[in-house]
């Protein structure tokens, strides 16, 4: 080991947590069991149209019932860290009042067999489970919603904080927000801009008490949140591409790294925003800004736009048609930036991962930060031995771990790497046709069988770096 915490000449620091994550739709199933209640992902999954192939997350990959294999596949690749993520509506029913003890047992079971595993444990809070009940009464746009995630934290946090490090508030407010209240891409499937901008103030409202409240209860622990940030370019020099980029930029990355960072939301945005009438109260900004432990930052690909009127090609996040998630930028067409896709149609840029990674480090407060999601989705098969030989994951992977790399030599305090995901699992609209695992899942049988991937990145973890 040499000074400062780095060994040998891989790069990354010694402590460096490799990862690997999940959901708790995309994954668990046990639905209808331990008394968990429904949430909207249940109900729009129920609901013609909005899923691929009609596919539900009702069985998903049974990690509910298999969560003592899967930790030993975790053991088996050598993972140091696994995200995973907590279901409201498993903890508490209704959202609100009594805990669900069998619920929670889920997680402290999980989590006892991760530590015995010698595995850190990463829940995060809110990856897009919102109870039904709560939806009825409001959901994300109604600011109580905000309040009711906090108790639910504190809930949760209170059960496991004396074993559990690193928190995770909200996941990927951005989709939560736009795909779920705007695009109606995603539960609950809301086409209503306006309420959408609430949805967004809401969440990191929310992430913001939760924070409060779980550091009360334990302030030695780590907490923070994840977003799902971008890089983006115009798609020429036209002004009006240039204008389209940072609407994009404001939209996308801004909106929820100025709130949450800097207590402000950005000026230009809220100018773009005015026919809205959005001006979230001051008091809310200082309770939302709470001092992070750790920020999260979900990196897939790049966005390029313009400005021009042209032909319309979209963002994918469904395979139906749906309203645009750009709020006051629904004229910004996306682009084709020219590099090659992944079977999302995600465009491949690991550039673009490094200037995240510089950008949040030159332009916010330090802190910090870990990649909690990255990898790429493909539609594929195994061979006849049935093995994938996930070739272009296997690239993906490596050259954004160059790019992470690259980051924490120019200085940026990056702690850690998670890959989307450990398992083939259920990817919302697309239900269960595009697969993100290092280990692929036999829907039929649930069968496991790591991917070229997972081995290849046995071998990184082992060696503590490429
Ligand atoms: C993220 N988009 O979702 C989520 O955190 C995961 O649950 C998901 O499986 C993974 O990325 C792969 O999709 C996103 O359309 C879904 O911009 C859609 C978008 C972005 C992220």
């Amino acid at each position: 080991m040499s000074a400062g915490g780095f060994s040998g000449d891989t790069g990354f620091p010694d402590d460096f947590a490799w990862g690997a994550a999940t959901a708790a739709y995309q994954v668990e199933g046990a639905a209808a069991e331990d008394g968990r209640g429904s949430s909207v992902w249940d109900d729009f999954c129920r609901a013609p149209g909005n899923v691929l192939g009609g596919d539900t997350g009702d069985v998903a990959v049974d990690h509910y019932h298999r969560f003592r294999d899967d930790v030993a596949l975790m053991a088996g690749l050598g993972l140091k860290a696994y995200r995973f993520s907590v279901s409201w509506p498993r903890v508490l029913p209704e959202g609100a009042g009594a805990v669900n003890e069998r619920g929670l047992d889920f997680y402290r079971r999980l989590v006892d067999a991760l530590l015995e595993a010698g595995i850190e444990p990463w829940p995060t809070l809110y990856h897009w489970d919102l109870p039904s009940t709560l939806e009825k009464g409001g959901g994300w746009p109604e600011r109580d919603t905000a309040y009711r995630f906090a108790d639910y934290a504190a809930a949760v946090h209170g059960a496991l904080g004396d074993r559990v490090r690193h928190w995770t508030t909200v996941n990927e407010p951005w989709c939560a927000a736009f795909l779920g209240y705007a695009s109606g891409e995603h539960a609950p499937g809301r086409r209503e801009a306006g309420a959408s901008l609430h949805a967004a103030h809401h969440l990191m409202l929310g992430h913001g008490l939760a924070v409060e409240a779980m550091r009360a209860q334990r302030p030695g622990n780590r907490f923070g949140a994840a977003v799902n940030l971008y890089a983006v370019s115009p798609a020429g020099d036209d002004p009006a591409d240039v204008d389209a980029a940072r609407r994009i930029d404001g939209m996308q990355n801004r909106f929820f790294l100025d709130p949450l960072l800097l207590g402000r939301y950005p000026e230009d945005v809220l100018a773009d925003l005015e026919p809205y009438a959005f001006a979230p109260p001051d008091a809310d900004l200082a309770t939302l800004a709470q001092p992070l432990d750790q920020l999260g930052i979900n990196y897939y690909t790049r966005h390029t736009v313009s400005g021009r009127p042209g032909e319309a090609t979209q963002a994918v996040s469904s395979p139906f048609s749906a309203h645009s998630p750009w709020v006051g930028s629904e004229h910004v067409r996306f682009v084709s930036g020219g590099r090659a896709v992944t079977g999302m149609g995600w465009e491949i840029d690991a550039d673009g991962l490094v200037e995240v990674l510089t950008r949040v480090h030159r332009e916010y407060p330090a802190v910090p930060l870990y990649v909690t999601e990255n990898g790429a989705g493909y539609d594929e098969a195994p061979d006849g031995g049935g093995t994938v030989h996930d070739a272009g994951r296997v690239s993906y992977l490596e050259q954004h771990l160059r790019a992470c790399r690259e980051a924490v030599g120019r200085g940026v305090p990056l702690r850690g790497y998670f890959v989307w995901s450990l398992l083939d699992n259920f990817e919302w609209a697309w239900g269960y046709s595009k697969r993100f695992g290092l280990v692929h899942v036999d829907y039929a049988t649930q069968r496991r069988t790591p991917k070229d991937s997972a081995r290849w990145y046995a071998g990184v973890i082992g060696r503590g770096g490429l």
